[in-house]
């Protein structure tokens, strides 16, 4: 018989031989005809399945709320400074992408990992504080630069109250909230930024959906999908800033000097 020469690569999730694209599976006509919007095409290229309106009305909501958040962001900054030295869309995207990571945007991976791990293993918020703070480690989803105890973000209020209306368990929620009232009782800067809510929130979806094995849900947590949400969602504001100063027709930016401490 034929033998089958071994390939380079192997793919699972699209497949674009046939009359229509198909997404895992799914040809691109029932996708339109279906109405789905941007959180099925998520669930099928990310998970591999449809989920319910719920799920991906949650991914949506996420993207929404993640787009932007004003131009003095990490991101945003580093994408104005591209822009205005003259560079094309996508260095002025990447410009602002590398910035996202464990201070920025991009602890929502390990805030799933970490708030999963201690509330799976029963340890009280001042266990898991302590314990993270002895080792040296800043609790991820904890802490904003601009937000406060007396100023929470709206974000995160949003996404609460969406998941405790649609979810069918928010025990991870609740658990980062306990969380956040023992740091708030720490310092007032210590709330659940928008990476821990999202993160707390996508182990309650994980966990409480039925869609996924506990297997699955592992793997999902230690490949660390979630911070793609936020890189997703910020790439919308990041070309909207490149596209802002190209407008503008904004100069080259160069910091001023009396805003350096200059030192030896
Ligand atoms: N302390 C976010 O820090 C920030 C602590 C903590 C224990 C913590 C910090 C942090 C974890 C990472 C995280 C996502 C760097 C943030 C985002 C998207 C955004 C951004 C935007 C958007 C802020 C003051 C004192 C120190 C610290 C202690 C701080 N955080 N202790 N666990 N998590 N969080 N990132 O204000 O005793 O004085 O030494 O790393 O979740 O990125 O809008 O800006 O949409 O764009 O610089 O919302 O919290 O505070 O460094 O001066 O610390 O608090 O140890 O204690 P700050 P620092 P001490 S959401």
């Amino acid at each position: 018989g034929k033998v089958r020469a071994p390939t380079h690569i192997i793919s699972t999730i699209s497949d674009d031989r046939g009359e229509e694209p198909c997404y895992a599976g799914v040809p691109m006509s029932s996708i339109v005809e279906r109405g789905y919007g941007v959180g099925d095409v998520i669930s099928l290229l990310w998970f591999k399945r449809s989920l319910p309106r719920y799920f991906t009305h949650f991914i949506e909501i996420c993207i929404m709320l993640c787009a932007d958040h004003g131009p003095c962001v990490s991101g945003a900054h580093n994408t104005i400074v591209t822009a205005r030295a003259g560079k094309d869309l996508v260095s002025s995207l990447v410009s602002g992408l590398l910035t996202i990571g464990p201070r920025f945007g991009g602890a929502i991976d390990d805030a799933a990992r970490y708030f999963k791990d201690a509330y799976d293993r029963g340890l009280t918020p001042y266990e898991f504080v302590e314990g993270m703070k002895k080792k040296g480690i800043r609790v991820p989803g904890i802490g904003h630069r601009i937000k406060r105890g007396d100023n929470r973000d709206k974000r995160v209020e949003l996404l609460q109250r969406f998941a405790r209306t649609h979810f069918p368990s928010v025990k991870y929620m609740e658990y980062a909230v306990q969380v956040e009232t023992y740091t708030l009782s720490k310092a007032n800067n210590l709330v659940l930024n928008v990476d821990g809510a999202i993160g707390s929130l996508f182990l309650d979806l994980l966990a409480g959906s039925g869609m996924f094995s506990k297997q699955e849900i592992d793997e999902i947590v230690g490949i660390g999908y979630l911070n793609g949400l936020f890189v997703l969602a910020r790439s919308i504001g990041l070309i909207g800033h490149t596209f802002d100063q190209k407008r503008l027709k904004q100069p080259l930016y160069r910091h001023p000097w009396e805003d350096v401490l200059y030192t030896k």
